[in-house]
């Protein structure tokens, strides 16, 4: 029987997402897809993929001219490679979504979603020619936002 934490546990404990993947990088996936944190809290991601290095990368047109996917005002992040074992922390303090992805593995809808306290609607914004789309997979990847507000996290194995 396996635990995880809840999301939404008080205090300033770390939420651990965990990198897993099969040997070929055909199938790779955070876990959890999902979580829903307090504003301040830490998001640890650690690569427990014994096969493959993974990256975890806020959309943001900083970052590799994404689109915006994250708060207007929250500080986009990238870890680099992780290689098997390494991990990354950010801490969210402004509350929203938040979506990234592994840049080695997005077209293998390698995508999360945090919901950190309690978001706004945000008026979706043009698209901007200059930056990259998400393909498909990625766009089917993210949980949504409703189900990980009531759930706390979600999975996607
Ligand atoms: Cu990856």
């Amino acid at each position: 029987m396996l635990f995880f934490p809840q999301a939404r546990a008080t205090g300033n404990d770390i939420i651990d997402v965990e990198m897993h993947g099969k040997d070929d990088g055909a199938h790779v996936w955070f876990d959890p897809a999902g979580i829903h944190v307090e504003p301040g809290q830490t998001v640890r991601w650690t690569n427990r993929d014994p096969g493959n290095s993974h990256t975890v990368t806020s959309y943001h047109p900083d970052v590799f001219d994404r689109p915006l996917r994250i708060p207007a005002n929250a500080k986009p992040w990238n870890s680099d490679y992780l290689l098997p074992g390494q991990s990354f922390s950010v801490t969210l303090t402004v509350p929203g979504v938040y979506d990234y992805y592994c840049v080695p593995h997005e077209h293998a809808g390698m995508v999360g979603r945090i919901v950190v306290g309690t978001p706004q609607p945000v008026a979706p914004s043009a698209v901007d020619p200059s930056l990259t789309p998400l393909p498909d997979v990625a766009l089917n990847g993210f949980p949504p936002v409703d189900e990980i507000i009531a759930k706390g996290i979600v999975r996607r194995v």
